[in-house]
């Protein structure tokens, strides 16, 4: 008998086709919820490094979309980790696989159901993370969440990652989107 997870989480892949709107361009890939199963689907797909400029993976809670509109994201906001291009051969891998473990192994303990699924973003200006989470205004969940990642990612104190809203993200460009907490 395989190893349950406390949730169960589907993959999704994004890649870019200009002619298709961006809700076109996303698909579920596949739903899990034990670990053999969880490293079986790791194990067989490409590493983010090796997908194309523009694609994407998002891990989330089955049941969630990873998108803004997802009535589990439409108050949240995320985590950022922005790499510079030479981290995609560094960084980017084992960054990725560590919050994948984050997700599935439930890592932000008492604050699990503030977490909704995380994405990272294959882009030629530089590669992105973001750990996805429900509510942005509980401060205290959202703080604890982002010193656990920071933690688990062994990023240096003296580097800090911001947290967006999502509704924010939605009406700036980019990653100009303003920083509501910072660890
Ligand atoms: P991105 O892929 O998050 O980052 O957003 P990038 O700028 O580094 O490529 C690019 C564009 O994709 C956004 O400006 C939106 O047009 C669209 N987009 C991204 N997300 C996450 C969403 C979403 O959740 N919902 C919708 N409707 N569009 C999105």
């Amino acid at each position: 008998i395989k190893h349950p997870l406390q949730n169960k989480w589907a993959l999704w892949f994004f890649k870019n086709d200009k002619t298709r709107n961006w809700a076109d361009n996303l698909r579920k890939v596949t739903a899990f919820d034990t670990v053999e199963d969880f490293w079986a689907l790791y194990n067989h797909i490409q590493k983010a490094s090796k997908l194309m400029s523009g694609c994407d993976y998002a891990l989330f809670k089955d049941g969630i979309e990873p998108m803004w509109e997802d009535d589990q994201n439409k108050r949240g906001g995320r985590w950022m980790i922005n790499l510079n291009k030479q981290q995609r051969h560094s960084d980017l891998d084992r960054f990725w696989l560590e919050m994948l473990l984050c997700l599935v192994g439930e890592a932000f303990d008492n604050f699990s159901d503030d977490i909704c699924g995380a994405v990272v973003n294959i882009r030629n200006k530089g590669d992105k993370l973001g750990l996805w989470t429900r509510d942005s205004s509980r401060g205290e969940a959202n703080v604890e969440i982002g010193k656990k990642l920071k933690e688990r990612l062994n990023i240096p104190s003296k580097i800090a990652i911001g947290f967006q809203v999502h509704s924010d993200t939605i009406t700036k460009a980019g990653s100009t989107a303003k920083t509501r907490y910072q660890v």
